[in-house]
């Protein structure tokens, strides 16, 4: 989806000074900085999901019935406070159809706070957010391995929730990931039943066992874009998520595939658009246990050493790429690794020529 971000294009909320709940960890952030205070209500939701919705890899005239491509998905998702009424997508959250996850913005100096509710009712596993690139205490680290089998901001139960607070400091600038955390889960064999009212699991073996960030897999994956003093501002603004996914790890899949935004193969990945002139980003994070090359065809940019045209990413790193667009026509975006070509990591690109200048009249 295409974004259209300007320099005073973020939505704010209310300073953190001005804050009403004087809680712990809001004293904690106001600390560390009177920036402004963003504040954004999440969800966890389990729902059906076709990976290839049009049926067809065009590449190779490979078809694919419903079955074979669908499977439930996790999706964080955003909602008005107090989880009131799940928001409609727009230009800085993105579609918020839990595929990828809604984009968090905050600029140098903000405190961001993320309340997240736990609606996973159909795989029922605890799940958290664990975020990259901004400033927090241990206690909303959210990966499991920081607390016991069901700290609260690692491990929340079907049903509950926890609120995270983060800091954007000067080192945040830039686009990062946010992902679960929560402890490794399997669909292979049947997973554990959920607890019983009190039983907390501590005689669950924990441990090893299961896929490490089974949640992330399954989609449980976003952007978080920060913006510093020195940041242009752009016209548009295209978030990608990479994630790969397993028939051994997600049995309903008939094969394993490589998903941009949640979609595989051309025409159900995003088809991004930009105009010739207009400033363009692109913020990309990768997940799982693949390296990628992400290429744009016809466009090249700096990548703060060379001009380069194809970029590495890796588990948990991101690309920021912006340039002026130049190079008007249809063009691939896909990731460089025959494979995942061949899963599904390839999309279109449309750039518009210019709009002529009309000279005025009379
Ligand atoms: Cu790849």
């Amino acid at each position: 989806m295409a974004a259209t971000v300007g320099a005073a294009g973020f939505s704010v909320g209310r300073p953190a000074a001005a804050a009403a709940d004087a809680t712990a960890a809001q004293t904690r952030a106001a600390d560390l900085t009177p920036g402004t205070l963003r504040e954004y209500w999440l969800s966890v939701e389990s729902f059906d999901h076709n990976t290839v919705p049009n049926g067809a890899d065009l590449m190779t005239g490979t078809t694919f019935t419903a079955a074979q491509t669908s499977y439930t998905a996790l999706g964080y998702r955003a909602w008005s406070p107090n989880w009131g009424a799940l928001l409609p997508g727009d230009d800085q959250i993105g579609p918020n159809t839990g595929l990828p996850a809604p984009t968090l913005r905050a600029q140098v100096g903000d405190t961001v706070r993320v309340h997240l509710r736990n609606n996973d009712t159909h795989y029922r596993f605890p799940h958290s957010i664990h975020v990259h690139g901004l400033r927090y205490e241990p206690t909303d680290d959210g990966a499991f391995i920081a607390g016991g089998p069901y700290d609260p901001a690692s491990a929340i139960l079907v049903g509950g929730s926890h609120t995270y607070t983060y800091t954007a400091v000067a080192s945040s600038v830039g686009t990062w990931p946010y992902h679960d955390h929560s402890r490794s889960q399997s669909l292979v064999p049947p997973a554990p039943q959920p607890a019983a009212a009190g039983d907390h699991g501590e005689d669950d073996a924990p441990g090893m066992a299961g896929v490490a960030e089974l949640g992330t897999q399954l989609g449980l994956a976003g952007v978080i874009a920060v913006t510093g003093p020195e940041t242009a501002p752009v016209d548009v603004e295209n978030v990608l998520v990479l994630i790969d996914m397993y028939h051994s790890n997600i049995p309903a899949l008939a094969q394993d595939l490589d998903l941009f935004n949640g979609a595989a193969f051309l025409n159900n990945t995003p088809t991004f658009t930009a105009q010739v002139g207009q400033r363009v980003r692109w913020r990309i994070v990768a997940l799982g246990k693949e390296l990628h090359v992400f290429h744009i065809h016809g466009h090249r940019w700096w990548d703060g050493i060379r001009w380069v045209d194809a970029q590495v990413l890796g588990p948990s790193t991101s690309l920021t790429i912006e340039y002026i667009e130049d190079s008007p026509g249809d063009w691939l975006y896909h990731c460089h690794v025959t494979d995942h070509m061949m899963g599904g990591m390839v999309g279109r690109y449309h750039v518009d020529p210019a709009r002529p200048i009309i000279p005025p009249t009379g």
